[in-house]
């Protein structure tokens, strides 16, 4: 599949602009709001490769020009999402996996009608052999917009069908912006020279069946049984060619997904019999994560139900995961319902 499908010279402000005017109710607070977000990730662009640099240099713990200490680069994305984001007066309030709490918006800023939950460095633990890791956003309206006062824990807990936008950044060999507003998903390309995201790939389309799965098979020994038939299942050679699948698995969630969104197959984090919930973040992980996935055209489903129908009960909660192509996400549902919730001890 090529990765580019489009020769259209458009940035990601202009895109946003366009897709704004098909909804004749947006005051351009949205599109601000998005171009913020943008710089945002622009400059992770940028310190992501730099300390990346300075890793493979082996360099020790520095300290910046003003004598800080250099934080650690996920709490250093949380800042930098943070500045870029407080002050614009499009948000009442954000919330991120680097923060057990509410991040407020400060007293001296305008709280505006929208809502920004993220994981400001998706896969961090990977930085360090230079494997690409990634930046996770979902926005919600807050849950009454004539509201000028700071935005509330109910606010950031809406379940992921009432999301109006979300994407990822992926930092790899080019940075990436995944975005989505509910219209199809675009992929927009940062070029360096010239400080901008361009759209390099339109709508895409998940194939309605892959040959890839993608798993921590290191957990497999505590999958549910229904899991560990299914895998089994999928590395039999089938006369047809269509099997065996391929094991592909990163480790960093924005990775995967990303091949996936691409190449089709199905991406899992199983409940195992350690982690009940399994490990991936509900608010900040899947929920963006499903929403991009069913915009494309795939499935993305807990096993029991729909990621985007789930009640958020908590900010840091974590759910199941399975997404991907239709077809295979379907087949591995009847797995789990054939076998029900036993699992291997
Ligand atoms: P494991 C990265 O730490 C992350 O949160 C996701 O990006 C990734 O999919 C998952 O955890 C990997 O977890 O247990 O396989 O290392």
């Amino acid at each position: 599949m090529p990765l580019l499908n489009t020769s259209k010279l458009i940035t990601i402000e202009r895109h946003i602009t366009e897709e704004g005017s098909l909804h004749p109710e947006s005051t351009g607070e949205f599109s601000r709001l998005l171009r913020d977000l943008t710089l945002a990730l622009r400059v992770l662009a940028r310190d992501v490769r730099r300390a990346g640099l300075s890793d493979i240099l082996g360099m020790t713990e520095a300290t910046n020009v003003h004598g800080e200490v250099v934080k650690r680069l996920d709490q250093h994305a949380n800042d930098v999402i943070f500045r870029a984001m407080d002050h614009g007066g499009h948000l009442c309030v954000m919330a991120s996996e680097e923060s057990d709490g509410l991040i407020r918006i400060p007293d001296e800023y305008r709280n505006g009608k929208y809502v920004l939950v993220f994981d400001p460095l998706d896969g961090s633990s990977n930085i360090d052999v230079n494997v690409s890791i990634g930046t996770i956003f979902s926005i919600y309206k807050r849950l009454d917009p004539s509201l000028t006062t700071p935005g509330t824990l109910e606010d950031c807990l809406q379940p992921g069908y009432e999301q109006v936008a979300a994407g990822y950044a992926m930092y790899g060999s080019s940075t990436q912006l995944v975005y989505t507003s509910g219209n199809g998903v675009d992929v927009f390309t940062f070029d360096p020279t010239i400080g901008e995201f361009l759209l390099t790939f339109e709508k895409i389309r998940i194939p309605k069946r892959g040959k890839i799965y993608s798993v921590n098979s290191g957990n497999s020994h505590k999958w549910p049984k229904g899991v560990r038939e299914y895998v089994t299942h999928l590395l039999q050679k089938a006369p047809d060619g269509s099997r065996p699948y391929s094991l592909r698995y990163v480790g960093t969630m924005v990775a995967d997904i990303h091949r996936t969104l691409h190449y089709g197959g199905i991406f899992m984090y199983p409940a195992d019999t350690t982690s009940p919930n399994g490990k991936l973040r509900l608010v900040y992980e899947l929920n963006p994560m499903a929403f991009i996935v069913e915009q494309a055209g795939g499935r993305a489903t807990t096993g029991k139900q729909r990621i985007l129908d789930l009640q958020p009960e908590s900010l840091h909660q974590r759910a199941p995961c399975y997404m991907g192509s239709v077809d295979d996400v379907q087949e591995l549902e009847r797995y789990l319902t054939d076998y029900g919730d036993e699992f291997y001890g």
